[in-house]
């Protein structure tokens, strides 16, 4: 077997060395599809952590969550765990409203649900403390399979404005969980794109009520933000909805796995290869690109594909420079 395959790729290379006209059938094959190389894995989890989160009025009606006394964004820092992880997580509301953490995809006892009827709501000024499990897959006692906890999951509010956290939610209080399953490719880099309404990141529409009526004005500008990198990177995206609409997350010149990852796992991962995904209210994904695969530098869009949306600005720019620090075609200010 190994024989046949370094047959088969001295004869690829012949080919290739060939001539123009051998290189046009080249083709590849499940032996030229191997692991990278220089990737970094998750290790194992099992490990108990401490962590301090803040909630914090950012001004302007705008709430964050931070690590950090002054340090609260939005979208919130990254909690990033390995399967068989547990968190404890000390949360402070420095804020004039209660707050809350609540999280999606994670185990924990009811108490700390995040909710107001199940005692999870903190005063303001008060302080509590959460815990939050999670676990590797297994077979349970009666022979079927459990899921582990990997995923790209996220934690909000759920006490402000309603007993769902709509206002503290619509303000800002929201952020990303990823759990990673021992093996799991880890990303150079991880930015959080999160549709909130009409928002992304919070960032709002500019232009005024004017262009609201104009319901088919040609795209001026958009609101979202701006996520850089350098051709070759492996860049991660968490992507998560909020607020009461639909959306489609649609990235230009990059495409990933519609799985667990984004990542196909081999020649026989037949996930469907996506650029384009319905995402709703409480929903998560993520994935990894190579910034500029096959494409090059350039600042690539992304945007809810929701013409409508898309029209009032709901879109932003992956900009990807190449190795001499430039992005090509790229006018700051016009889209
Ligand atoms: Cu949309």
């Amino acid at each position: 077997m190994g024989e046949s395959r370094m047959d088969r790729r001295s004869f690829n290379r012949r080919m290739l060395l060939g001539g123009a006209a051998a290189a046009t059938a080249w083709s590849v094959g499940p032996e030229d599809i191997r692991p990278a190389k220089k990737v970094r894995t998750a290790p194992l989890g099992g490990k108990v952590r401490r962590i301090k989160v803040f909630a914090e009025s950012l001004g302007d009606g705008q709430l964050g969550y931070g690590f950090a006394k002054g340090r609260a964004t939005i979208p919130g820092p990254l909690i990033e765990l390995n399967e068989g992880d547990t968190l404890h997580i000390e949360f402070t509301n420095t804020t004039d409203a209660p707050t809350s953490l609540h999280v999606h995809g994670l185990d924990y006892e009811i108490a700390d649900d995040g909710t107001r009827p199940t005692g999870g709501a903190v005063e303001p000024g008060g302080k509590r403390t959460y815990t939050w499990r999670t676990h590797v897959p297994g077979r349970r006692e009666d022979g079927t399979w459990r899921e582990g906890s990997a995923g790209y999951w996220h934690y909000h509010d759920h006490v402000l404005g309603s007993e769902h956290g709509s206002r503290g939610v619509h303000a800002g209080l929201y952020g990303p969980v990823i759990v990673r399953r021992a093996g799991d490719v880890l990303p150079g880099r991880t930015y959080t794109i999160v549709f909130n309404n009409m928002m992304i990141n919070n960032h709002k529409p500019q232009g005024g009520r004017g262009r609201h009526r104009r319901r088919h004005a040609m795209p001026q500008g958009h609101h979202g933000p701006s996520f850089e990198a350098t051709v070759g990177d492996r860049v991660e995206f968490v992507m998560i909805t909020h607020g009461s609409d639909y959306h489609t997350f649609h990235m230009h010149g990059h495409r990933w796995a519609d799985n667990r990852t984004g990542i196909l796992d081999g020649p026989e991962d037949h996930s469907a290869i996506i650029d384009n995904r319905i995402v709703g209210p409480g929903d998560s994904f993520g994935f990894q690109v190579i910034a500029g695969e096959g494409v090059g530098a350039g600042a690539w869009m992304y945007h809810c594909h929701v013409q409508r949306h898309a029209d009032l600005g709901m879109a932003g720019l992956f900009l990807v420079k190449g190795k001499d620090g430039k992005v090509p075609l790229h006018q700051p200010g016009v889209m």
